[in-house]
Parts: structure tokens; C-alpha cells; sequence
């Protein structure tokens, strides 16, 4: 039994989008691509991918190449230093290349209309992997592909809940955020939210971006453990913050995992190291190869 990861299934995907989109190209394996879509009769898809910013984007990346190497599908690849600005211009640049399928992670979640009507018009089928959009229009992509990230936060909150089941002392919590409006930063906000609520000991009392990086939770984490001495958790919405955290607690002269809990979400390697070594106490797995399916080819 082999795994399939969510880049075999866009490989697969990929194949519908040319059916719905009614592209040209032919069924790939060729190693004459070198140029645009369509004419040079192999299939070629163009990837925005949002940056290099966290484990979770590393395994990612090297999925998505390693997928489409395998099924012989020319793959332009970009990489947006988590602007979306960047991401924008590598989807134009695309368009105007005459990629048979666009395929992106969306960096954020809303502003994106724009750029895909121009796709759209263009003729060529626009595929989501990871994120999804925020927009009305659901004509602008043809599939979207990825984890339920308000059902990561719900898993990540119920710990917290059965953590401290038997204890009615308050529970002071610091929220690492991902980046600002990101899918997986407003879903897992959302979903922890909703589970802790149900009892008033809980309170998130500092809540702030570390934008998905080890830096970013480890410059965060420094600041608001002055200003929120007596904070009990740690909930970083991914591993790479979580483990930034660490760092800003050991240098405060505290136990991470003992004297802060710290919940995660993701299970890179560096984080499951983390856990086995008791500094992270619970991680919720997000897989980089998530929406995973199994099969025997
Ligand atoms: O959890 C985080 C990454 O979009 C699911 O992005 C992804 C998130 C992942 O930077 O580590």
C-alpha cells in the first residue's frame, strides 16, 4: 500500500482542472517542455507557494516537487516570501507565460478576485492547495484541496480543557497567532476559541501574530511573558512559533512544558522532538501532505 499525499492528488486534480478548463496539453512525461503551456504538447503548471517560513512549508515545497516530478508534469515554481503581493505577480506572471493550470497556497485569505478573473478569463483553471480563499465567487478555482484548520483548533482547545478538568484556579493563556489573515490563523483562533469558552477560567489574555516563524514566536513570546508574568499556556497555531517560544522561556529562566504548557499545531520534526522532549505538551497534527488518501497503486 502506497501513501498518496495531496500533491498526488493535485497531479490528479491538475488532470481534471484541463478537463474542466477545456486547456490544451497533452498528458505530460515530456521532457521538452521548456517552454510555455499548451504548444509544446506537455502539460505545465504553474505553483505560487506562499514562502520557506515555517518546517510545515519545507516538507511542503519538496512534496509538491517531488509530486510533480513523478508524474512528469513540468512545475514552475514560486516562492512569495509570504507577501501577497509577490503571489499576485507570480499568478500574473503565469497567465502571461500560458501555464495550462495555476495552482497556489493563498498567503491570506480575501483579496484574490481580481487576479483570478484575469485567470479565469485567460482560460486557465485556477486549483487551491493548503488555504482557501475568502471570495463570493466560487467560479475562480475549480477544486481546493487541505486540512480543516477550525477543527485543528477545536482538537487543540479540548487538551486545554482535559488538562485542567480537575482545577478551577484561573488558566491564563498567550495565543502565538499565524500570519494575519491567513485561513489557518483565523481557523484555529476560531476553533480553540470556541471549545475553552465554555468555562470562564480560561482566558486568552495576549494574543498576537508571530506570522508562522520560529523568529517571530521567539520575539513575541520574549515580549509578552514581561508584560503576562503569570501566563500558564501557550497556544502557538504552529510548531516553528511554539518553538520559538521555548527558546524566550528557557532564556526567561523558566521550564518550557512544566512551568508554561505549550499546545501546537502541525507535528513537524522539530516539534515531535520537542514533545518527546516534554517542552511542547500536545501537538495537533496538520499534515504537509494532508488531505491524504491511501492506495494500492
Ligand atoms: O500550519 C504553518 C505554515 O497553511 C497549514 O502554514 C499551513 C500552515 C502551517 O506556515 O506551519
Amino acid at each position: 500500500m502506497k501513501k498518496r499525499t495531496v500533491f498526488g492528488a493535485l497531479a490528479a486534480s491538475v488532470a481534471l482542472s484541463l478537463t474542466l478548463g477545456g486547456c490544451a496539453g497533452g498528458s505530460g512525461g515530456g521532457d521538452d517542455a521548456a517552454g510555455g503551456g499548451g504548444d509544446s504538447g506537455s502539460l505545465v503548471v504553474g505553483f505560487a507557494q506562499v514562502g520557506a517560513e515555517s518546517g510545515w512549508r519545507t516538507a511542503n515545497t519538496e512534496d509538491i516537487k517531488r509530486a510533480f516530478d513523478e508524474a512528469g508534469i513540468e512545475l514552475k515554481f514560486s516562492d512569495a516570501q509570504q507577501k501577497q503581493e509577490n503571489q499576485i505577480k507570480a499568478i500574473r506572471s503565469y497567465i502571461s507565460q500560458g501555464v495550462d493550470v495555476i495552482a497556489f497556497s493563498p498567503v491570506v485569505e480575501t483579496g484574490w478576485d481580481a487576479v483570478l478573473n484575469e485567470a479565469k478569463a485567460a482560460g486557465i483553471p485556477v486549483v487551491l492547495t493548503d488555504r482557501a480563499v475568502d471570495s463570493k465567487d466560487d467560479s475562480l478555482y475549480v477544486s481546493f484541496l487541505g486540512s480543516d484548520f477550525i477543527k485543528e483548533g477545536e482538537k487543540a482547545g479540548q487538551w486545554v480543557v482535559d488538562e485542567y478538568k480537575d482545577s478551577t484556579d484561573p488558566v491564563n493563556i498567550i495565543q502565538l497567532e499565524g500570519t494575519t489573515g491567513a485561513a489557518p490563523a483565523i481557523d484555529r483562533a476560531e476553533g480553540f476559541a470556541d471549545v475553552i469558552s465554555a468555562d470562564p477560567k480560561f482566558e486568552i489574555v495576549a494574543s498576537q501574530t508571530g506570522d508562522f516563524t520560529r523568529a517571530g514566536g521567539k520575539q513575541v513570546t520574549e515580549a509578552l511573558l514581561k508584560s503576562n508574568p503569570d501566563v500558564d499556556l501557550i497556544y502557538a497555531h504552529n510548531d516553528d512559533m511554539g518553538l520559538g517560544a521555548i527558546e524566550a522561556i528557557e532564556a526567561a529562566g523558566l521550564k518550557p512544558g512544566e512551568d508554561i504548557k505549550i499546545v501546537t499545531v502541525d507535528a513537524v520534526h522539530d516539534g515531535m522532538q520537542a514533545l518527546a522532549d516534554g517542552k511542547i505538551n500536545f501537538i495537533v497534527e496538520c499534515s504537509p501532505f494532508s488531505a491524504t488518501s491511501w492506495s494500492t497503486s
